[in-house]
């Protein structure tokens, strides 16, 4: 282990970068899939405010801030204001206006854990899912997007990582191993420990919200950061080659957070997340930078940790040795 974190990077790296970019190429929607989705967001937030005048729509996650692959599904969140109805009768009446304005295969799921409602639009072919006053997703999504205007490494890189971790069947929350916010975080994280990223809730905020009592602020003039990373000239193959190896051989899993919050290491012994917790076990722990108190990685049990360990160690040793490891680092699990 004390070899392998200490292992030179090969030589011939940096000519991966090429395909590696290819590769991030083939996964960025197109301009016309990007106007579809803010056409579907136009259709229904004029259906919604003819009901609720007040409300207002907001599209999130990977189809906003910037990490997501092409053909994926649209995340959208209801902001409304109506103290007489619960969440569970405002997704019940949601449903009853998509369904008086032609869209198809509605489903309300009122019993999830956040309560949805499914809906695919005949007009653009697309499905989205709808919540409801989930506003800390909205906010963290605009933190993912202007982090990503800072350094476009950052998009790189998370793209291949995502794209590692769907093929290697490690990107399930309901197996037990991380989301997609999730490795975003990780490779934040990953750059800033290499200044190529800066911190931005530790600067002169720029941007303040609260949302359910938790204060959201952060300096969000990205454009003014530009060029930040710049004396750091690490390739795209290079980067891969040491976010793998951090993870497989130098995260200290016993001892460490993760934390893009302070853009530095923490312990897990301050946040008193050294045993299990009900369900949360913090066997690799990486906290929400708004919702300090959640570790993302709370979803992983014993048995999807090895897992998870296993396939950074692969994806290290394949860096590290495959004559081919833009084919191989995505092989079918
Ligand atoms: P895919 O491209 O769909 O895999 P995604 O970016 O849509 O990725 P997720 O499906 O993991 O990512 O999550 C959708 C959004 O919901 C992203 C983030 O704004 C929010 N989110 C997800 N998980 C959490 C979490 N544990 N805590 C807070 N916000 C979360
Ligand atoms: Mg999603």
């Amino acid at each position: 282990r004390f070899h392998r974190r200490n292992r030179p990077c090969r030589y011939d790296i940096d000519q991966f970068t090429p395909g590696f970019m290819s590769i991030f190429e083939s996964l960025v929607p197109s301009d016309e899939e990007i106007s579809k989705q803010k056409q579907l967001l136009t259709t229904l937030s004029r259906l919604i405010n003819k009901e609720w005048p007040t409300s207002k729509l907001y599209l999130y996650g990977s189809c906003a801030n910037s990490f997501g692959f092409s053909n994926s599904d649209i995340d959208l969140c209801l902001s409304i204001d109506d103290k007489d109805m619960s969440k569970v009768d405002i997704i019940l009446k949601l449903a009853d206006i998509l369904h008086a304005g032609n869209l198809q295969n509605i489903q309300a799921l009122t019993h999830a854990r956040v309560p949805i409602v499914k809906l695919m639009d005949p007009i653009t072919g697309l499905s989205c899912d709808i919540c409801v006053n989930n506003l800390l997703a909205v906010v963290n999504t605009k933190l993912l997007r202007d982090y990503s205007q800072i350094d476009k490494r950052l998009r790189q890189l998370a793209f291949i990582v995502k794209h590692w971790a769907k093929s290697r069947r490690v990107n399930e929350t309901y197996r037990g191993t991380l989301s997609s916010y999730a490795y975003v975080i990780m490779c934040i994280h990953f750059l800033q420990s290499r200044r190529i990223l800066p911190c931005l809730q530790e600067m002169e905020p720029t941007y303040y919200v609260t949302v359910d009592n938790n204060i959201c602020a952060y300096f969000d003039q990205v454009e003014k950061l530009n060029g930040f990373g710049a004396q750091r000239k690490d390739s795209l193959s290079r980067l891969l080659w040491a976010f793998f190896k951090y993870w497989a051989y130098e995260h200290n899993y016993t001892r460490d957070v993760i934390s893009i919050r302070t853009g530095r290491i923490i312990s897990k012994h301050m946040k008193d997340w050294t045993r299990r917790v009900g369900n949360d076990r913090h066997l690799i722990c990486i906290e929400d930078p708004f919702e300090t108190s959640h570790d993302l990685g709370r979803v992983v049990d014993r048995n999807t940790i090895s897992d998870l360990r296993g396939e950074f160690e692969r994806a290290a040793e394949i860096l590290q040795y495959d004559p081919n490891p833009i084919v191989t680092l995505f092989e079918p699990f």
